[in-house]
C-alpha cells in the first residue's frame, strides 16, 4: 500500500468544475475534448464542496471529490509532444 493512501487506488483526472459549478472541463490543466462521461451512480453530487473528478479504482466510474482528497495522480501524454523514452 502506498503511504498516505488507503482503500481503493483511485486516480485523479484533470476534470474539474472549479470555475463553474456543474460544468466539468479539463481546463486549465489540459485542452482535452470531453466527448463522453462515465459518472458513477448519483455522481456528481458534491456541489461546491467537490470540484475535482476521480476515477474509482474498482469500477472505473467517475465521481466528484474534494480537490484536496488523496488519490493517485494521473499522467497525461500530450500527442503533439515528441516524447523520447
Ligand atoms: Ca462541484
Ligand atoms: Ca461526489
Amino acid at each position: 500500500m502506498l503511504s498516505g493512501f488507503s482503500g481503493d487506488l483511485d486516480v485523479w483526472t484533470v476534470l474539474n468544475d472549479i470555475s463553474e459549478e456543474g460544468s466539468f472541463t479539463s481546463q486549465p490543466y489540459a485542452a482535452i475534448p470531453q466527448t463522453w462521461t462515465n459518472w458513477g451512480s448519483n455522481q456528481p453530487d458534491g456541489g461546491r464542496d467537490e470540484n475535482c473528478v476521480a476515477v474509482d479504482g474498482d469500477d472505473f466510474t467517475w465521481r466528484d471529490d474534494p480537490c484536496d482528497a488523496k488519490h493517485l495522480p494521473l499522467c497525461i501524454l500530450i500527442p503533439s509532444i515528441n516524447y523520447d523514452f
